[in-house]
């Protein structure tokens, strides 16, 4: 695992709130349950169950919300597990989706949810957080993943979910708050959630919005079988796409035809079994067929993974050596929402890194 750990690695597709340690998750469990507020017995079974169906997994979300659904935690959360957490994992540019929650009896408001996160972002220490596009035109360029200080270096940038439950009115919302966010490092929208639930249709005007307003989205496509939709969302042609799972031939004709980037995230596949194992998985026809496709997590704490696991797991299932898996991180450069500024730079960490590679 260290050798996949030492590459450095481009992470498009993670989102916040599974991407918790589970210790974290128990020992806010754990807090809530002395108050009452849940029953902790209850919550640790659920939380330390591994086979998880996507049923389930929604289940779980809804579960950690309650438990991470306040400023401060939003913050914490955010700064330990998942910031210094892909940090340590040689994540050179991360970009982390959440989902803006609206939460009264906190006194939670979309935009006090985004501003605990960028709290969390702000508070790392430990490594340099390069988080928008003021601040590196402050900081001179540093070609290396480490700056003069001896610190790692992580490029982060948001992407601001809208949840397959929301109402038109409630995505709109998020998208003019990822607008006006953009100067914070907000670079997109995703669409997520639980995938039996919501119609297209409903989403539609605001990711019609955002896109009008030139921002990037990447949908989460096909984890399942939905034809209509698949073919409704390949033709909104989304700068990305996120699972692709549950695709007929016709479906993979017009995806590949558009070109449009996979985001692939084999655990929680397998986990969740919308691909019934790793080696009939459609990673293995993307690559041959040369598509562009970036390898993430998901959700690094429900999955119990990480990046690194995630590239063990394609360089073992599918035959790849390290110059290639290098490759492929490398590659993911091309497929990022930021600027062509954070572009160059990570070319030349990748082109550093190069030359020390085997
Ligand atoms: C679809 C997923 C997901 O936004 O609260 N989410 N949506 N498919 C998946 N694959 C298993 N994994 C996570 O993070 C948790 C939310 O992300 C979405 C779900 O809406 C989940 O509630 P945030 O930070």
């Amino acid at each position: 695992m260290e050798c996949w750990k030492l590459i450095p690695k481009i992470e498009l597709h993670a989102h916040l709130n599974g991407s918790i340690r589970d210790t974290t998750l128990l020992e806010l469990a754990g807090g809530l349950g002395k108050g009452g507020t849940v029953v902790f017995s209850g919550v640790e079974n659920v939380i330390l169950k591994n086979d998880r169906s996507l049923p389930e997994v929604f289940k779980l979300f809804d579960l950690i919300h309650v438990v991470t659904t306040d400023h401060k935690t939003v913050t914490r959360i955010t700064k330990e597990q998942v910031i210094e957490d892909f940090a340590s994992e040689n994540v050179v540019y991360l970009e982390l989706r959440t989902t803006p929650k609206r939460n009264d009896s906190k006194g939670m408001s979309k935009r006090s949810y985004m501003e605990a996160v960028l709290e969390g972002i702000r508070a790392v220490g430990t490594v340099e957080v390069d988080l928008s596009r003021e601040l590196v035109a402050e900081t001179p360029a540093v070609n290396e993943t480490c700056n003069r200080t001896g610190k790692k270096k992580i490029f982060v940038r948001l992407l601001l979910s809208i949840d397959r439950r929301e109402t038109t009115e409630a995505a709109m919302e998020t998208v003019n708050l990822a607008l006006e966010m953009r100067r914070l490092g907000v670079v997109g929208i995703d669409l997520s959630g639980n995938p039996v639930i919501g119609e297209w249709s409903t989403f539609l005007p605001a990711l019609e919005f955002a896109k009008m307003q030139g921002l990037p989205i990447t949908l989460h496509c096909g984890e399942v079988p939905n034809p209509k939709e698949i073919h409704a969302m390949l033709d909104f042609l989304p700068r990305r796409i996120g699972h692709a799972c549950c695709f007929e031939q016709e479906e993979w004709e017009k995806l590949k035809k558009s070109k449009i980037p996979v985001e692939i995230c084999l655990t929680s596949n397998i986990i969740t079994e919308t691909i019934s194992s790793v080696d009939v998985h459609h990673f293995a026809d993307l690559y041959k067929s040369n598509h562009p496709l970036i390898l993430c997590t998901d959700d690094v704490g429900v999955f119990s993974t990480s990046l690194s696991a995630e590239y063990a797991l394609a360089s073992s299932a599918f035959g790849l050596v390290k110059r290639e898996m290098f490759q492929l991180a490398r590659k993911a450069i091309e497929f990022i929402f930021a600027g062509d500024e954070v572009k160059q730079q990570l070319e030349e960490i990748f082109a550093s890194a190069a030359r020390g590679l085997d």
